[in-house]
Order: structure tokens, then C-alpha cells, then sequence
């Protein structure tokens, strides 16, 4: 019987492996044409922008007619997806932390949708639920988005968001008896979440004028923000608008004071720079708008609140500082001749993250070669009074207020699930406990290793890869190879813990590589700057150079190796296929942003301008079009040429990438290699309903997806699953 069942999957592969497809057929409209300064772009799939339209929605269901038995039909597909699940089965707890009296923490037995957050007295005590979020729908797509306990911990404010959607509905729990009030804040996205310290009134950024669905399925930009202020147990219709500005696409970022005397306002447009404003209480009540008064006017750099001691606030910020300091401010003299450094600006090390513990401590936690390392500082001095002695890896959670003498810290890495650590101060000793190991399954991290190496980009830039892999490897280009990448938005890729990966590795006897390329923040705004404008196909040969090092290293071959990203990492995949398809065997295209040319006219894509730039600018359309994957799409003319085996993958809610850039790609690369005879590799696209970007999507539909790639990835590439 086994032998039979080997044989059959053989066949099937043979079959499989080198067939054509007929895709469906897109209505292509030849008529929708832009001038940019002179040039002509045609956009023949432009109907593909509204979601509500029959035709898109026909659309739609026939491409998910063709990929769903595609995947259905990989051999191993049910064995990938009972692997998943059991591994993914290990109860998870997140770090505890403090509000008041209690003590909370994320709780999830294995495999629920969503965490429950749990609450406790003190530790001796039996934890009880405090919110399930799993009760608030049958099949866990509503998820929690944004929390903020009080002041005095009486009440929690919670975003609930439905189907992955960003848009969230604000409820407020009464903490004592558990019961929820009755106002909803509706119309609520990107929203800062910050209570008057009289525990009664409470800040959050709305778009309250909105017109139209809002529901996560439209595309309509977001624009027009505004910070109200809600007294509990009022009507939402009553709460007052608190700051607004002239330019409508700056987006509030908001912060009662630690003091509780002050409102820090710090406006952001894009992905980076903010403003800074503040407004002096002058009494307990908010009854109308507030007079600001303005710290910083120019977007040229970051600044994120920390603390303040009276007047003197402390900021971390990158202002004449790529790699990040820590200032003091005064607002009663706030002109920046008369900034302070706090902890300035080190070398080399980014100073990724701070959090302010036990009255007068900072933690202050580096980025050093991509990995953390993590210290405390005196705020009074800005002296160094510890370090904390880490492994390989990334501090994920920290907890504790400003006035607690304890704090809680998660630390995980490629092969180590959440470690959770107390640390007390009591006394002004600093004393580390181990709180809580996590255990996954029959996972034996000693049978892998991980390592760090340095590869050479095509301008000679050496950039670092973290591979994972079993132990005792051996380097003969046989092995199946994931490579992920995102470069882009100062955001770091760091080792972190994920059951998929290690089910790639273990079952398919493959590698993991992590690409940490440019247009990251791994090297502060360097590296960002690096990957970013003008410099964004920096970010392309990154990924293409990593690719290209570990087939010449033979971890791999190129009809073993698999690029999988998403959202910006979607981008990246979905460039490089355009630009190199010879150099991969697969590619897993997450989310994306897509069609470069246009991302900027949906939801929140004006942000994105800070990375991307924007195509009514004649020197920026000039580097997005030479690089927009939309535009970029090539016939192949030779067996060569052909598109590595494409997985595209979006959701009907994602509202932060619309699924337009992936529906229009997809037809465009039908169109144009779909219909070669050169073009034998599957290029599909799975349009997954009632979820979203990816935040607080239910594990059951995580499983789902994961399994869905494994088995593309598995199928198109010939791979054998392990038992
Ligand atoms: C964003 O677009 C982030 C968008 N965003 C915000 C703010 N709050 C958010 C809360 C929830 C979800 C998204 C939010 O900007 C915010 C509000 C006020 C002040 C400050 C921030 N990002 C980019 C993204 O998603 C990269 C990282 C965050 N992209 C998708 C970039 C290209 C593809």
C-alpha cells in the first residue's frame, strides 16, 4: 500500500511538473492610458481596481478555481498540514504585565484563534479569564487591535477588528465586574490609545467624516484624521474634537504624559519623520480643541516619547543621529540649541528601542549585527548601570511601568521559543529570574544550528544572512532553500521562532535563509537610506546577491531555492522574479505592493511615499517605473526565461496592500508569460476571504495558508516530504 501510494505521487508529479495551464481570461482594456511627463502607460486591467464589481469578483473565483486543486492535489498535502498543526500545538504565553493591582498575560492552549488574555491578582493566585477574544465570532476573524488600561487600572479600552481589516471598533471593559460599556468607538483606525490620567477621559484618532463602506474591503484613501477625546460611558456622537491639522494626511501619534499634565502630539505622514506638539493641561477637562504648541515643524526625523521629569520630556530620535539617541527636551524651552543628549549616538550600534522602569531606569536594547543586546541606563545621568548578559536573538515583549519595581522580558531566536524573564529591583539590586520556558512539542533544538554570514551585494556592500539548518549539513547543492527578505521601512528582520520554517526544514530536509538587506533599519538610517528612493533596486540586488551566494556556497541550486515576502517583501519577490527569474525555483508573493505607479491613490498608500516615492514626481516615476512590478513583466523567449513557479498570495479585507496589486500582476503575468510555450512553471494566485494584511489573522487560517504554500512550493519543485 505505502509503495503504491509512493508511486502514485510520482506519477502525479511527472505529470504535473511540466504541464501548461489555461489560466482564466482577464478583459483587457487597452483605451485606460496615463501620460507621465510624456510618457504613455497603459493600464488594461484598471477594472480590476474596484473590488465590488461583478467582473472582479467573477474574476476572482475563477483564479481561485484553478489554484485551490492545484494545491488539493499535492501529494503531501495533508501530511504538511497534520505536521503544522501538531507542532504549532504548544501553549503559548506572552510575558505577564501590571495594570492597578493585577497582573495579566496572553494565554493561548496551542491552537486557538486568538489569545486570551487572562488576569491574576498576584502570582500565588489562580489566573481567571479576563477577555476571550474567541467568543466574539464562530471562526476567530475578530481579533484584538490596540488595548489601554487606565491610569489606575479600573478600565480597559480594546480595538476590536474584524476579517483583518485595519479598522477597529473601540469597546471600554469596567475591570471589577467584567462588564463592557455600553458606547462603541466606530470608525477607528491607526490610532494612538491614551487615557487622561482621571481614568475618565480618553484620546483616539478617528476618520468620524468617512463616507462610503468601511469595513476593510474598500480602497478608499485614508485621509483626514482626527484626535478626539471620549468621556466613558458617553455617546460616541459627544465626544469632542481635540487636534486636527491643515494637512490632512498626517495621521496622530498621541501620549497623556507620565506626569499626567501633558498631551505630547507627535504627527506622522509618512512611514518616518514625525512632528511634535504639546499641550499643557490647564485643567482636569478637555472640553474643546487644544492649543498646541509646537516643538518640532519639519518631518525630518523621528521622535517617539519616552518620559518626562516636569518639563524635561525624553525622546528617542535619529535628528543628526542615524543610529539613534536618547535627548531631553525641555518644553519650557524647547528650541533644540537647548536639546540635550541623554544617551547619545552610538557608532555602530542601533539604539533600537527604550522603556522606562523603576522611577529612574531606562532600558536601552541595541541592534548590534542584527542581533539585540540589551542594557540599563540612569536616567538622572544617562550612566550605564547594566547589561544583560543574551544569547543570539531578539528581545520580542518587555513589560512594567515607570513606578514598578519588577519588569518581565521575552527573549526567542530561530531555535528558541519565548523564554520569559522576571527582573526585580528591589533595593536598587538588580536580580534576573527565569519566569517561564517554552516547550514545543517533541522540538529538539539541539539537532539544528544556526549561523551568521556576510555576503557581497553587487555593489560590494556586504550584507548579513542568518541560515538555519540541521546539524551535520552537507553542502552539496541538493538541499531545498526558503529564502525571506523584506528591505524596507526601517523595519528589522531579527531571529525569531516559527514553526513553519522549522517543518521546512525538518520535513523537507530544506534550509531557511534571512536576508537582512537594505532599506531595512538593521544599520540604522544608513541601511535604510540605502534601500530606499532612488536606491530602492539596491534592495532587489540584495535579495538577487543572497540568492546567488547560497547556490554558489551550494546550499542549494536555483531549482531548489524558493523567495518567499511580503507586503514591501512582496515587492521584493515579485521585482526580482520580473528581473531575474532564472535565479529561483519558486517564489511565495505575500500581500504586495505591486503596481508602483498608482499605490499611493489606496487606503493608506500615501505613507508609503517616504519609502517609495511617488509617481507624480517626474524623477521619482523615472526609477518606479524602471522597477514597478506591474510594468516589468517580461515574455519569456526560452525555457530559460520562464517565470519561476509564482504563488501570489491576498485577502479580500486587506485594506493596508489593497488585493488590486496582486489581481492586476496576475493578470499581467498571464497575459504576458502565462500564454508562452516557454512558460511550463504554475503561476497562481490564492484569494483568501474574510481576512486581511496578516495582523490577527486566526491560527486555523494560518495553518490553512502555510500549508497552501508548502504544498505549492512542494509540488511545483518536486520536493519530498520527510515523515
Ligand atoms: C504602515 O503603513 C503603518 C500604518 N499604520 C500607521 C499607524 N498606526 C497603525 C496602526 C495599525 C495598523 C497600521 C498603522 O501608520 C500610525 C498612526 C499614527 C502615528 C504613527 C503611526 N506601515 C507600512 C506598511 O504596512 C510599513 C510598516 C508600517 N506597508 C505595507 C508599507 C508597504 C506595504
Amino acid at each position: 500500500m505505502h509503495f503504491l501510494l509512493k508511486n502514485r505521487n510520482f506519477f502525479v508529479f511527472i505529470l504535473t511538473r511540466r504541464m501548461s495551464f489555461k489560466y482564466p481570461e482577464a478583459r483587457r482594456d487597452e483605451s485606460i492610458k496615463d501620460n507621465y511627463f510624456g510618457t504613455e502607460v497603459t493600464d488594461p486591467y484598471r477594472w480590476l481596481e474596484d473590488p465590488d464589481s461583478k467582473e472582479t469578483q467573477a474574476y476572482v473565483n475563477a483564479q481561485n478555481a484553478i489554484t485551490g486543486p492545484y494545491l488539493d492535489e499535492c501529494p503531501y498535502k495533508n501530511q504538511i498540514k497534520e505536521k503544522i498543526t501538531n507542532l504549532w500545538n504548544y501553549p503559548k504565553y506572552s510575558a505577564p504585565f501590571r495594570h492597578g493591582q493585577k497582573y495579566y498575560q496572553y494565554r493561548n492552549t496551542g491552537l486557538q484563534n486568538q489569545s486570551v488574555i487572562f488576569v491574576q491578582e498576584g502570582f500565588d493566585t489562580e489566573a481567571t479569564v479576563f477577555l476571550d477574544p474567541n467568543t466574539f465570532s464562530e471562526d476567530g476573524t475578530v481579533a484584538l487591535s490596540g488595548t489601554a488600561f487606565s491610569e489606575d487600572g479600573s478600565t480597559f479600552a480594546y480595538g476590536l477588528s474584524a476579517s483583518g481589516s485595519d479598522w477597529i471598533e473601540i469597546k471600554f471593559r469596567d475591570v471589577e465586574t467584567g462588564k463592557d460599556y455600553d458606547e462603541i468607538l466606530k470608525k477607528v483606525k491607526y490610532s494612538p490609545m491614551t487615557w487622561m490620567h482621571d481614568n475618565k477621559g480618553f484620546f483616539y484618532g478617528g476618520y468620524l467624516h468617512q463616507t462610503g463602506k468601511t469595513d476593510g474591503s474598500e480602497t478608499k484613501s485614508s485621509e483626514n484624521q482626527k484626535l478626539y477625546y471620549h468621556r466613558l460611558g458617553t455617546n460616541q456622537s459627544d465626544d469632542i474634537m481635540a487636534v486636527e491639522f491643515d494637512d490632512h494626511q498626517l495621521r496622530m501619534g498621541a501620549h497623556v504624559s507620565h506626569c499626567g499634565n501633558y498631551l505630547v502630539v507627535t504627527p506622522i505622514k509618512g512611514c518616518k519623520n514625525n512632528l511634535l506638539y504639546f499641550n499643557k493641561f490647564d485643567s482636569k477637562q478637555i472640553t474643546g480643541t487644544l492649543k498646541l504648541t509646537p516643538v518640532v515643524t519639519k518631518l525630518e526625523a523621528d521622535y517617539e516619547y519616552l518620559t518626562n521629569l516636569d518639563s524635561k520630556f525624553v525622546f528617542r530620535t535619529n535628528k543628526s543621529a542615524p543610529n539613534y539617541r536618547i535627548i531631553i527636551i525641555d518644553f519650557e524651552n524647547p528650541s533644540e540649541d537647548n536639546w540635550v543628549d541623554l544617551i547619545p549616538e552610538h557608532h555602530k550600534d542601533v539604539l533600537d528601542w527604550a522603556h522606562i522602569i523603576n522611577n529612574n531606569m531606562i532600558v536601552v536594547c541595541y541592534l548590534r549585527d542584527v542581533k539585540n543586546a540589551m542594557s540599563i541606563y540612569d536616567l538622572k545621568t544617562g550612566n550605564k548601570i547594566y547589561d544583560f548578559k543574551l544569547d543570539v536573538g531578539t528581545i520580542s515583549a518587555i513589560s512594567g511601568k515607570r513606578y514598578h519595581k519588577e519588569m518581565f522580558y521575552s527573549f526567542c531566536s530561530f531555535l528558541t521559543p519565548n523564554i520569559i524573564y522576571k527582573v526585580n529591583f528591589d533595593n536598587n539590586e538588580i536580580k534576573e529570574s527565569l519566569w517561564h520556558e517554552t516547550k514545543v512539542g517533541d522540538f529538539n533544538a539541539s539537532l539544528y544550528e544556526t549561523q551568521q554570514v556576510f555576503y557581497k551585494s553587487k555593489d560590494g556592500t556586504e550584507i548579513p544572512m542568518f541560515i538555519v539548518n540541521k546539524k551535520g549539513l552537507i553542502k552539496d547543492a541538493t538541499k531545498p532553500c526558503l529564502l525571506y527578505g523584506y528591505g524596507g521601512f526601517n523595519v528589522n528582520l531579527t531571529p525569531s521562532f516559527g514553526v513553519s520554517r522549522l517543518i521546512f526544514i525538518n520535513n523537507f530536509d530544506g534550509i531557511f535563509a534571512l536576508a537582512n538587506i537594505r532599506g531595512g533599519g538593521e544599520y540604522g538610517d544608513n541601511w535604510h537610506n540605502g534601500g530606499r528612493f532612488g536606491n530602492k533596486q539596491n534592495c532587489f540586488d540584495d535579495f538577487q546577491y543572497a540568492a546567488k551566494y547560497l547556490v554558489k556556497e551550494k546550499y542549494t541550486s536555483v531549482e531548489k531555492l524558493t523567495i518567499q515576502g511580503g507586503s514591501n517583501g512582496g515587492l521584493l519577490v515579485a521585482a526580482c522574479i520580473n528581473q531575474a527569474p532564472h535565479l529561483f525555483g519558486a517564489a511565495i508573493c505575500q500581500v504586495g505592493v505591486l503596481d508602483m505607479l498608482r499605490y499611493h491613490k489606496f487606503t493608506i498608500g500615501y505613507a508609503w511615499k517616504s519609502d517609495y516615492g511617488n509617481s507624480e514626481e517626474e524623477d521619482q516615476f523615472n526609477y518606479l517605473y524602471k522597477y514597478s512590478p506591474l510594468h516589468n513583466i517580461r515574455v519569456p523567449q526560452d525555457e530559460t526565461q520562464q517565470y519561476p513557479a509564482t504563488l501570489l498570495l491576498t485577502a479580500d479585507h486587506d485594506d493596508r496592500v489593497v488585493p488590486l496589486h496582486s489581481l492586476k500582476f496576475i493578470a499581467e503575468l498571464h497575459y504576458r508569460a502565462g500564454r508562452s510555450p516557454f512558460q511550463k512553471n504554475p503561476l497562481l494566485i490564492r484569494i483568501e476571504t474574510k481576512a486581511g494584511h496578516g495582523a490577527g489573522k486566526p491560527t486555523s487560517k494560518i495553518i490553512e495558508e502555510v500549508t497552501d504554500y508548502f504544498a505549492f512550493i512542494s509540488r511545483a519543485l518536486s520536493l519530498k516530504f520527510i515523515e
